[in-house]
């Protein structure tokens, strides 16, 4: 069970069968650095771990093999029976590799975390992400080299490897993201690359008599916030509607002393009065916070700094984030969040019928991957660590496939969720319909009259709140440069300049 935060949240490590130049250890994620070297007869490994005071729980050794772990595990307890009795793993890395002694690179179809990691074995180097890739990991590899990270900007300046299973990355040239619930086994002296798919999004959907399917989320979504609290007082990052206040409420049963929660809002729009209800209802201790909306924009690059997400739609979601996270204040928080549960549930949608509700289930299921919109970065930049109790593995596996019907019920959206929490939280806010956080904050609005300002047609903003992100993203990302070097307004007239000087295109204005 996890009490404090991670021994690692992020991590460069370079794998040289012949020396290389290393390379220059950049990341957004506001940690301690710990280097660590080691040299074995065929290849040297150098690993930079970003940690928060206890750097050695993130790596281990055995057997001439080194795991190095950043993020967490929520199933220790399941995993720890799987081992002689006799073997007690110390941390989480200790337990992966001693899992990985046993079922080699299948140790990792066991695992519920939110992690990604790198196993260095003499003449190979294995490279893991959870389920839901929500700690991204990316990767370059050529004959004789491995080198993986957790932000893309850290291998900005390494020299082009060979094609790698998984996403190219934009303008770093061999820099590939591995993929969510993929496993690359490469082979060091060739970086030839095997992979394996550790997960997959359930394809079928499971028929269950309401309060069997009520009980089922309602134990899931229990134990998803009891494994990543632990002894900890969390921090929950509230609106007041469904899917937080659910993450609140769970948490404050099980916490002796008050939760802490907080709401951020803007000069121009907030949902404090509603997240004022359940945290009166909790008894939380209890923060707003008003941004103006002036320093929100002001935080768009360090979104895309953080995320290093080229889809404009998600970064509207994580930019008032990000700009809570940077203002939440203290050392180290450990926070839960909401986010997540509109995917599996499809609370996105916001109409009736249920062959389209399942359709953007099974779309959204499709693409989430390479967003990075769980990344703990998002959170790192203030130095806390965030988790998603709505993609814990066991919670996903059982939204995903609960039948359309239970999602969408009675004219609710995200019925089923709803019903599990009847009798935790006042019935004003289990019925409250969705309001997005892009919405509630006005980010959307915001950003939207920033660009038509700057002379953009109200019918080309979506094209350029893209091309806004694509500058960034090679701003703080290729080029490495500190998101507060750059202004969100020079970024917009750049854009709004580049936009009127081009014929309008014949396409539609959404696509690339
Ligand atoms: P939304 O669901 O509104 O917010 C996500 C989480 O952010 C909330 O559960 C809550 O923990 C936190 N939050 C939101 N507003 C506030 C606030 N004012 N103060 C403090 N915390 C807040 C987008 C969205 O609507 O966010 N997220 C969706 C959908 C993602 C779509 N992605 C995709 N198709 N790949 C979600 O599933 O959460
Ligand atoms: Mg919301």
């Amino acid at each position: 069970m996890v009490q404090t935060l991670p021994a690692a949240v992020g991590f460069l490590a370079e794998i040289h069968q012949d020396g290389g130049r290393p390379l220059e250890p950049v990341f957004a994620s506001l940690a301690s650095r710990a280097t660590l070297k080691e040299r074995t007869a065929d290849q040297s490994l150098c690993t930079v771990l970003l940690h928060s005071g206890a750097p050695d729980g993130a790596h281990a050794h055995a057997q001439g093999r080194t795991l190095v772990l950043a993020g967490e595990l929520y199933n220790q307890e399941e995993l720890l029976g799987l081992l002689p009795g006799s073997t007690v793993p110390g941390s989480d890395a200790a337990l992966v590799l001693a899992l990985f002694d046993v079922y080699d690179v299948h140790a990792f179809r066991l695992l519920n975390g939110r992690f990604a990691a790198l196993l260095a074995a003499p003449g190979r180097a294995v490279l893991a992400t959870d389920h839901a890739g929500s700690l991204p990991l990316y990767a370059s590899a050529a004959p004789g080299r491995v080198l993986a990270a957790t932000e893309a900007k850290a291998l900005r300046t390494a020299p082009a490897g060979r094609s790698l299973a998984g996403r190219p990355v934009r303008r770093l040239p061999g820099t590939h993201q591995v993929p969510a619930g993929t496993v690359l086994d490469v082979e060091v002296a060739t970086g030839h690359c095997v992979t394996h798919r550790t997960w997959a999004p359930p394809q079928a959907r499971r028929i269950m008599r309401e309060e069997e399917a009520v009980e089922a989320v309602r134990r899931a979504l229990a134990d998803a916030v009891r494994v990543r609290t632990g002894r900890d007082t969390p921090l929950v990052v509230l609106s007041g509607g469904i899917d937080s206040s659910s993450v609140a409420a769970l948490a404050a049963r099980r916490s002796a002393a008050p939760v802490d929660t907080v709401s951020m809002g803007t000069d121009e729009a907030d949902e404090f009065p509603q997240a004022r209800v359940v945290a009166r209802h909790i008894g939380s201790a209890h923060r707003e916070i008003t941004i103006p909306t002036a320093e929100l924009l002001r935080r768009l690059p360090h979104t895309v700094w953080a995320a290093e997400c080229l889809d404009p739609d998600v970064v509207e979601y994580l930019l008032p984030l990000t700009a809570l996270y940077l203002r939440v204040g203290g050392t180290g928080r450990r926070i839960l969040t909401g986010y997540g549960a509109d995917i599996p549930l499809g609370g996105m949608h916001r109409e009736d019928r249920l062959p389209a509700l399942d359709t953007a289930v099974c779309h959204d299921m499709d693409t989430f991957d390479g967003l990075n919109e769980m990344t703990p970065v998002l959170s790192g930049v203030g130095g806390h660590w965030s988790t998603h109790p709505y993609w814990d593995r066991d919670v996903l596996d059982v939204l995903v496939s609960l039948e359309a019907g239970l999602k969408r019920r009675y004219g609710q959206d995200k019925w089923v969720l709803r019903a599990a929490m009847g009798d935790v939280l006042p019935h004003e806010v289990v019925v409250r319909p969705k309001l997005g956080v892009h919405e509630g904050s006005g980010t959307t609005s915001s950003f939207t009259r920033l660009l038509t300002d700057a002379g953009v047609p109200p019918d080309r903003v979506h094209r350029a709140k893209h091309l806004v992100v694509r500058e960034l993203f090679d701003q703080v990302v290729v080029d490495g440069r500190h998101p507060d070097d750059v202004a969100t307004d020079a970024v917009v007239e750049l854009v709004a300049g580049r936009l009127a000087s081009l014929p309008r295109p014949v396409l539609d204005e959404r696509r690339t």
